[in-house]
């Protein structure tokens, strides 16, 4: 009998081992990225893209991962924003304890401080009954195919997004550094044509996009959409709504005394790429490669795609964006 496993939803009764999801993931329908010189495959399960760990992390979050009330949901497609607001989400809850001179943020990449649902799940699982207090988890995975328990609970829910064209240069750059392949080497254009064809790491972009817009329209209370332009634009006026929105909002008194400001600075692209940790550490806890920290700070700007981008791309994808994106009036060209 052949399975279509693309549309297979994994039930409660049926709990994989790693190694059944290895082994089913062989089975999926794969593509090798052309213009990284093959090596890198993805695999399109439940309609979405993924490389062979983050899948497995994806399955397992699927099978096990429970809420608990106390949880937020720091979502995004790749490259739209994360580390930047995990480091903000990660200075607004431990404010009490630590400023600008003692945040572990000094020490630590973001990455390590808050988990990723799909790259940490074995840990997040462990940890669950040891603490009470928010926790802060990240994901990739697109709204429609978060584990269940997510989607019908009542936690926040944080979306970041950025314009389609910064996202694709820096995803670009990201794997050419990963996967240490040379930008001579890796045709751009190619790249360009994958990506638009919805092949990409967590891609179709539009689709993750669509999924938390959708999922903002039906629940504002607990879906809060930022966007990456604004929050470089301004920052005040976004970490101020975040902080509320996550249920620590800034006091008057602290307004006053420029708490708002300190967090932008301790988190921004000037303060963290200059730091050690930042341009020289190793990501933990990844299955398989270990991405230097320093790869997830490159420039840190808005409209970076103007310099990589051909009048022909630029129509190209302004075509695709109006088409699959343009009746949610989201900007995102
Ligand atoms: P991830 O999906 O691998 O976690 P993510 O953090 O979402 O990556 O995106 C990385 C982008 O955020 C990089 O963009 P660039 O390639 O266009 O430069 C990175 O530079 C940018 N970035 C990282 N930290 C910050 C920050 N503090 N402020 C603004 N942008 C940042």
């Amino acid at each position: 009998m052949h399975i279509n496993w693309m549309f297979l939803t994994i039930t409660k009764t049926q709990v994989m081992s790693t190694r059944d999801i290895e082994e089913m993931i062989k089975t999926l329908p794969q593509h090798t990225l052309s213009w990284l010189k093959g090596r890198l495959t993805l695999y399109n399960y439940q309609g979405i893209w993924f490389n062979t760990k983050l899948l497995v992390g994806v399955i397992l979050a699927q099978q096990s991962f429970k809420t608990r009330p106390s949880d937020v949901f720091l979502c995004s497609h790749p490259k739209s924003g994360t580390t930047w607001l995990k480091a903000i989400v990660f200075a607004i809850i431990t404010r009490q304890k630590f400023d600008e001179s003692n945040t572990p943020l000094l020490t630590t990449m973001p990455h390590n401080l808050i988990p990723s649902l799909e790259k940490n799940i074995e840990q997040i699982l462990e940890n669950r009954h040891n603490d009470s207090c928010l926790t802060a988890i990240t994901t990739n995975i697109p709204y429609n195919i978060l584990p269940e328990s997510i989607r019908a609970s009542n936690c926040k829910i944080v979306y970041i997004y950025r314009n389609i064209k910064d996202v694709i240069v820096s995803y670009y750059h990201f794997l050419c550094g990963i996967h240490k392949v040379p930008i001579e080497d890796a045709p751009f254009e190619e790249a360009v044509d994958e990506f638009c064809r919805g092949i990409n790491g967590s891609g179709p972009y539009w689709d993750h996009i669509l999924g938390y817009a959708k999922a903002s329209l039906e629940r504002p209370d607990i879906t809060l959409l930022l966007k990456y332009e604004d929050m470089i634009k301004d920052p005040t006026s976004n970490v101020k709504r975040l902080a509320k929105f996550i249920e620590y909002p800034f006091t008057a008194q602290e307004e006053k005394e420029g708490v708002i400001e300190s967090i932008i600075k301790m988190t921004s692209f000037e303060k963290l790429s200059n730091l050690e940790v930042n341009k020289s550490g190793l990501q933990q806890g990844e299955r398989v490669v270990v991405p230097e920290n320093r790869l997830y700070f490159r420039k840190g700007k808005v409209g970076d795609s103007e310099n990589h981008f051909t009048d022909e791309m630029n129509e190209k994808i302004d075509k695709l964006i109006d088409e699959k994106l343009g009746h949610t009036g989201l900007v995102l060209k």
